[in-house]
């Protein structure tokens, strides 16, 4: 009969639980499990630092459906997986952090690297357990991988001791549970779906809002289906881009703060009025405006303004029942209506602004200018990872999306750091898509060393652009050391040179002429390129009325 360990237990369930993802740090004591996970047949990214391993395997659960793992070494690598694990609480994306422990007849002896690794993990996380025996693992595993899968999508924990990892058992004595099933498509009753196609059709200037939700739900057929039975206009929230392509004609997102001004009913698929809405409340949104709300999660309906009609469940069941509603009784918003003659007015302006100012070829370059040659270059199925304080917003309105989840970006956390581990893992899981990871200099800096991660492993299919204004929303020209401004970085900082270290291609960009060339050479180059793009420091968002950062 033959001994079987913790490591391959914990790797086999794993692979049976539809795992196929794993991104970490080896060490004392889980270097086994990572061993036995390649040996199963997951893919194991061996990263620089656990945060940016644990944002690479919460993207795999938005990307996949299926958690990435994350695994860390006890103590320090642990707490900093847990990094990842709120970013993926907060966006409602699956992942399990496993962290290693001190064994545990040492428990209490301030033994190498002990820490509360549970209490640590528990305010982020679904489910967090510390299994208590080897013969027990698969039933932990199972239990885990299905917490962050099964509901609103989130994050799970499992502390495991030394001692378990390394324990054996008789491999005839386990019994792995069967790889959990996809998560029930929960559909609302037939009520909800007639009061809120009624609640639709009584609204005078109706507006949907189409969330991250729906693109996790693969609702995208729906959804369209939906909008384009029903000719109402839409916005996506910034991770909900791409589930209809951006530049449809009903999408109205040059017009957004009017219209969530203006709206007096909105129809949330899969988007929550959290910050990032600016809470569905005045001056943003009018005072009175309606709301229907579809979420998996029956706890967020309500929040911060009163639900009149709530449809609990999955978005592409859910939105498939309101199409065969309109099926049998097809209605149409009306096109000739104040509302689409105010949106339209309003996307006439706000474009003509846009292409203003990214047609302006000044030195240095501003933000919308750099942009647009992104935008004119970019494959139309790129993924688009982006983050930054304006790079990002400023990427959000001039980077479109044509297809469902190919958007990451700092998210509902708003967490910088978070670009070259989601670059990393879309483009594991898209090898053969072009991945383009557009940061600010400061986004850059908190996980940059992951460039070499990303050429390690082969990944030529991402190519890191560097918005660079010298620091957080910019920084001076020249630095006085006894005086650094606390958002200041060095000035035009060498960061494509970090290319070197692996052989690859970096490139210095100050002039808008050689913009466009450049992209392509970088996107065409072999191993992952870096191309680092000088703008203005002055260079800012068009103007707005209520910017984020500047409350
Ligand atoms: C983990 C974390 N630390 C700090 C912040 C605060 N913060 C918001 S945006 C930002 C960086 C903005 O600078 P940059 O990436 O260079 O973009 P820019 O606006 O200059 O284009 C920082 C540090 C954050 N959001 N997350
Ligand atoms: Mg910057």
């Amino acid at each position: 009969m033959a001994q079987i360990s913790g490591a391959q237990i914990v790797a086999r369930s794993l692979k049976q639980q539809g795992v196929e993802y794993m991104f970490g740090i080896v060490g004392i004591p889980v270097i086994p499990i990572a061993i036995h996970a390649q040996r199963e047949g997951i893919k194991f990214f061996g990263f620089r630092n656990e945060q940016s391993a644990s944002y690479a395997a919460a993207a795999i659960g938005y990307l996949t459906g299926r958690p990435g793992v994350c695994l860390g070494v006890s103590g320090p690598g642990m707490i900093h997986g847990i990094a990842g694990a709120a970013n993926a609480w907060s966006n409602c994306w699956p992942m399990l952090l496993i962290g290693g422990a001190n064994d545990s007849y040492q428990n209490g002896q301030g033994a190498f690297q002990e820490a509360p690794q549970i209490e640590a993990a528990r305010p982020f996380v679904k489910y967090a357990a510390r299994p208590d025996s080897v013969a027990r693992l698969p039933y932990f595993v199972e239990q885990a991988v299905r917490q962050t899968i099964y509901g609103r999508p989130g994050a799970a924990y499992l502390d495991l001791p030394g001692d378990v990892i390394t324990g054996t058992i008789e491999e005839d004595e386990l019994k792995f549970p069967p790889r959990s099933p996809e998560p029930p498509r929960t559909a609302a009753p037939q009520e909800s779906i007639s009061a809120a196609l009624a609640a639709l059709k009584s609204a005078e200037r109706p507006l949907v809002i189409v969330g991250k939700g729906a693109a996790y739900a693969h609702a995208e057929d729906e959804v369209r289906a939906f909008l384009e039975s029903t000719q109402l206009p839409y916005l996506a929230s910034p991770m909900g881009k791409g589930v209809v392509p951006d530049d449809h004609p009903l999408s109205i997102a040059p017009a957004r703060s009017f219209a969530l001004q203006n709206a007096d009913l909105i129809f949330l698929m899969g988007s929550r009025l959290n910050w990032i809405m600016h809470f569905g409340h005045p001056p943003r949104f009018n005072e009175n405006v309606r709301v229907i709300q579809m979420d998996i999660s029956a706890e967020e309906i309500g929040t911060n303004v009163p639900t009149e009609v709530a449809l609990v469940g999955d978005a592409k069941a859910i939105t498939g029942q309101l199409n065969a509603a309109l099926q049998q009784q097809p209605w149409q918003y009306p096109a000739e209506t104040t509302w689409w003659t105010g949106l339209n007015n309003k996307i006439e302006e706000n474009a003509a602004t846009v292409e203003q100012m990214s047609q302006d070829d000044s030195v240095p370059m501003g933000y919308y200018r750099v942009m647009r040659e992104i935008r004119d270059l970019a494959p139309r199925d790129a993924i688009i990872q982006n983050e930054g304080a304006s790079t990002m917003d400023i990427g959000r309105t001039m980077l479109p999306n044509f297809f469902a989840r190919h958007r990451l970006d700092a998210g509902s956390f708003g967490t910088m750091g978070v670009g070259l581990g989601q670059a990393i893992a879309a483009a594991a899981v898209h090898p053969d898509k072009q991945v383009l990871c557009i940061e600010g200099d400061s986004a850059f800096g908190f996980s940059g060393m992951e460039v070499e991660t990303a050429a390690r492993y082969g990944l030529n299919n991402i190519t890191f652009i560097i918005v660079n204004n010298n620091g957080i929303g910019g920084g001076p020209g020249e630095l006085d050391p006894a005086r650094v401004p606390p958002s200041a970085y060095t000035p035009n900082a060498h960061y494509e040179k970090m290319a070197e270290i692996y052989g690859g291609k970096g490139f210095f960009v100050t002039q808008p002429s050689e913009l466009g060339a450049v992209l392509k050479e970088a996107m065409a180059t072999p191993k992952p390129s870096i191309v680092n793009i000088m703008i203005s420091a002055q260079s800012q968002r068009k103007p707005q009325q209520f910017a984020w950062l500047t409350r």
